[in-house]
């Protein structure tokens, strides 16, 4: 039923599944904190371990220090690499400064790395979609520079240049719009006919699936509220995929204090998703939020379910196995 059937007295949520933390983002968050919790504060983080504030403020409290480069970071200290991904530079910096690493690039992203070494090593050009000077794209074209070439959106398209029109690949950042980078890839494949798609979806599950859901819930609302932080790509893209998909209005909000009350003028349904960087305690400040202004009826919208979960950073493991290793040894 379009909204402009419902009852106009009827006041209700529609809240988005999946939504908030992916795999890829719980497992980067348990790393800060199960490397707290066993070596103790600080801890240095390069980069936002995840691009949420309350997350960051939330693992300061605790002890992380979160620095912009490894050369910040003091000899013989450790440093975690967050969930974005860094170049293979950033690594041997790491190595130069002798500092301890724990890698916590979503295993995703490295799929995408791993890739790009691939058909750099077959030599192909390389077209990587993605927004310019974002984290992960600038880790993912540091595996190999002289073969990637950006292309920031379908507006880019025409000025690709390849040198050899028969020899390029396409991949993609993980967090993007599908339909944007779809209409991107339609434009790539007009200039360039051959073009070489990836071996398997580089947006990743967690992507695909909290923008299936946010279109469900957008086209039955006057209003969606995403949760997430101005930085986060994928919570950013919920919102242009919620007004594509026909929301009354769409904004993007880090927590209950930034939503106004003037966008509930004339609203009677309230979409509601989160980014996959959010920790639902801030979903639920939304939702009491709402509930205080008569939006108290929630009803869920879960197109599908998600089930995926990836062990810790191998360095963690391994202190974690010798840890519990020593301990059944008394
Ligand atoms: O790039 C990633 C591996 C996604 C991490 C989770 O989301 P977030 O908000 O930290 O990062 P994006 O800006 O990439 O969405
Ligand atoms: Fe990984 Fe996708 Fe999350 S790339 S960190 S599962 S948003």
């Amino acid at each position: 039923m379009g909204r402009m059937a419902e009852d106009p007295g009827r006041r209700r949520v529609l809240l988005a599944a999946p939504r908030g933390y992916c795999a890829g983002v719980d497992r980067a968050v348990i790393a800060v904190e199960r490397a707290l919790e066993q070596y103790g504060p600080p801890i240095y983080v390069r980069h936002e371990i995840v691009h949420n504030k309350y997350v960051v403020r939330t693992l300061e409290r605790k002890g992380a220090v979160f620095v912009d480069e490894t050369a910040e970071v003091p000899e013989g200290e450790i440093v975690i690499f967050s969930a974005h991904g860094v170049s293979p530079e950033v690594h041997r910096e790491a190595e130069r400064g002798r500092l301890a690493t724990i890698d916590a690039t979503c295993p995703l992203v490295t799929k995408v790395h791993k890739e790009a070494v691939r058909f750099a090593e077959a030599d192909y050009d390389i077209l990587l979609i993605g927004h310019e000077g974002h984290e992960e794209v600038i880790g993912t074209s540091g595996e190999a520079p002289d073969h990637i070439t950006l292309v920031d959106g379908p507006d880019d398209v025409a000025n690709v240049e390849v040198r050899d029109p028969e020899k390029v690949v396409w991949l993609s950042q993980t967090t993007l719009s599908v339909d944007e980078t779809m209409e991107t890839v339609e434009g790539l494949r007009r200039r360039f006919p051959l073009l070489v798609s990836p071996p398997s979806d580089d947006i990743c599950y967690a992507t695909q699936n909290r923008q299936t859901a946010i279109k469900q819930v957008a086209a039955d609302a006057d209003l969606v509220l995403v949760v997430g932080s101005k930085n986060s790509s994928n919570s950013v893209r919920m919102v242009e995929v919620a007004l594509g998909a026909g929301a009354g209005a769409a904004h993007l909000v880090d927590n209950a204090e930034e939503i106004r009350e003037e966008w509930l003028a004339g609203v009677s349904t309230v979409g509601l998703s989160s980014g996959a960087s959010v920790p639902e305690v801030l979903v639920d400040g939304v939702l009491a939020w709402l509930a205080e202004r008569g939006f108290g009826d929630v009803e869920v919208v879960q197109p599908m379910r998600e089930h995926i979960q990836f062990s810790l950073p191998k360095e963690l493991r391994r202190d974690l196995r010798a840890e519990a290793a020593a301990k059944v040894r008394g």
